[in-house]
């Protein structure tokens, strides 16, 4: 398997855990976002789109983000992975101590009401992430899966794009609103921001735009962990990549 060192900066990642992730990913961003807050030194292994052989073969699991720590262990599941952090880390600020568990659940259910809608808005365009839109086999995978679970085609959802944003713009207002008036969801930073900001990086890249406390809060989001989600920009301070 070609393993190619894309990009190395940051601290010193000996001895820190590895994020196998995908560079498009959402749910990967979450984890990026808690590594990145949390300032924890870290390698970061980018993973192509092509196919579950191949997410077993270089994570161990069908799914990613996958952490891998020095002594062998790993783990899925990116909510999982940011609450180990917290434990594991315990000399950074927690991200889940610092909100309210039932203010936490509220957050998790607006992103499941959400969840159609984001997904219908944002697959067409996450191909603009590299190795995703310029990788034929990837895109061939990422299309089964898309258009499969979506049932329209990556283009037939682009084209209704304006349907889809004015169906969730109410839920995006009341969250533009709420992000507004406390900086984050609450004040401190948590794992709910890992979540909001990281779900909904992909609007970001469309031809619409968002709520500007929207805009604002993911400039607060990505200064707060020294990360940047979007595609072609430079990895976190704590953060070294490899390709997979
Ligand atoms: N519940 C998982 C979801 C992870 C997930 O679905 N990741 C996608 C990439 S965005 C994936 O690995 N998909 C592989 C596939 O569809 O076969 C989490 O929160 O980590």
């Amino acid at each position: 398997m070609e393993v190619t060192i894309a990009q190395c900066q940051g601290k010193g990642q000996q001895g820190g855990p590895t994020l196998i992730h995908f560079e498009f990913c959402p749910f990967c961003h979450r984890v990026r976002l808690a590594l990145g807050f949390k300032g924890i030194a870290h390698a970061e292994m980018i993973a192509r789109f092509y196919g579950t052989e191949h997410f077993l073969a270089v994570s161990g699991y069908e799914r990613l983000p996958v952490l891998l720590y020095s002594d062998g262990s790993r783990q899925s599941e990116s909510l999982d992975i940011i609450r180990f952090l917290d434990t594991h880390f315990p000399d950074s600020a927690s991200l889940t101590m610092a909100i309210d568990e039932r203010d936490f659940e509220a957050v998790l259910a607006w992103r499941s009401r959400i969840s159609d809608n984001l997904f219908r808005l944002i697959s067409p365009i996450l191909t603009a992430y590299d190795g995703l839109g310029d990788d034929p086999r990837a895109m061939a995978f990422y299309r089964q899966r898309m258009e499969g679970w979506l049932g329209a085609s990556l283009e037939e959802l682009h084209a209704q794009r304006r349907q889809f944003f004015d169906a969730m713009l109410p839920e995006l207002e009341v969250m533009a609103s709420t992000v507004d008036r406390y900086g984050f969801y609450r004040s401190p930073f948590s794992i709910a921001d890992t979540v909001i900001a990281g779900d909904l990086t992909g609007l970001r890249l469309l031809d619409i735009p968002l709520p500007p406390a929207l805009t604002a809060y993911f400039a607060r989001v990505e200064a707060a962990c020294a990360t940047s989600l979007l595609p072609g920009c430079p990895r976190s301070a704590s953060a070294a990549a490899t390709n997979r």
